[in-house]
């Protein structure tokens, strides 16, 4: 009931040690994570007042042996009804949060993400090379910390897989983590409110250079996403200044 009054109240709720959610789907989980919380410290409240007040109300006054009996039908069966409404409420919660996390927008802005050891490939497959049927991509490996440039506030659509071990795909601010596996695909919807660069990293330990694998994800304006994108369609050939970059990072490493 507190929950629930805290919640409609629209009173701003602690974040309790928790990220916000800079994306839309982020935020969802961050919401559920509150409500979660706002539950636990109900329960604990009650458990705790129960607790304190039968030590207290109850404490030894004489030797006198008090009233015994086996079972209490009210509270036995207020003690059970009322934990299984609580699972009940959290379930269903957590089942509307989870396809708001999972839902997929097919209409979104695409972005191929490989990772592979040790780094990230972002593939825009709808915007190809000037001349050529190749996307227009961003290739960085070790200490390059590629960079994942996105339009703010209108909905990513991520398809993830991985060259060859396990890797993961972790924006601490996006609340969100996902696998990247060889011979599988995953994908998931990013919608990120506002305009910024977010940190993220590999979060499965992938080899040697694991802790190399840093990416930033930018979020700008939409015109300047499509002036981003354009300049990089019109870009020459890096190969080989991709290849130079890879041997100066390996040399940096060493
Ligand atoms: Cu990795």
């Amino acid at each position: 009931v507190v929950a629930t009054a805290l919640l409609l109240s629209g009173c701003q709720l602690p974040s309790f040690g928790a990220y916000k959610g800079e994306t839309a789907q982020g935020h969802d989980s961050f919401k559920l994570y509150q409500g979660f919380f706002v539950a636990g410290i109900c329960v604990f409240a009650l458990v705790f007042c129960l607790i304190l007040w039968s030590i207290l109300r109850y404490r030894k006054k004489s030797d006198e042996i008090p009233r015994q009996f086996q079972y209490h039908t009210v509270f036995e069966v207020f003690y059970t009804i009322v934990p299984v409404i609580i699972v009940i409420v959290l379930f269903v919660f957590t089942f509307i949060t989870e396809n708001e996390v999972t839902n997929v927008s097919h209409k979104a802005t695409i972005v191929d993400v490989t990772a592979f050891q040790w780094g990230w490939q972002f593939k825009y497959p709808a915007y190809k090379r000037a001349g050529t049927n190749t996307p227009v991509r961003v290739l960085g490996v070790e200490v390059q910390d590629p960079v994942m440039e996105v339009p703010a506030g209108e909905t990513i659509h991520v398809f993830l897989r991985s060259k060859d071990v396990i890797h993961g795909f972790y924006v601490p601010q996006f609340n969100y983590s996902e696998y990247a596996q060889p011979g599988h695909l995953n994908q998931f919807d990013l919608t990120i409110q506002h305009t910024g660069t977010y940190r993220g990293q590999c979060t499965q330990f992938c080899g040697l250079y694991h802790t190399y694998m840093i990416f930033r994800v930018r979020a700008v304006t939409p015109a300047q996403f499509q002036a981003w994108v354009t300049a990089k369609e019109s870009a020459p050939t890096t190969l080989a200044s991709v290849t130079a970059a890879k041997q100066q990072a390996k040399g940096g490493l060493r």
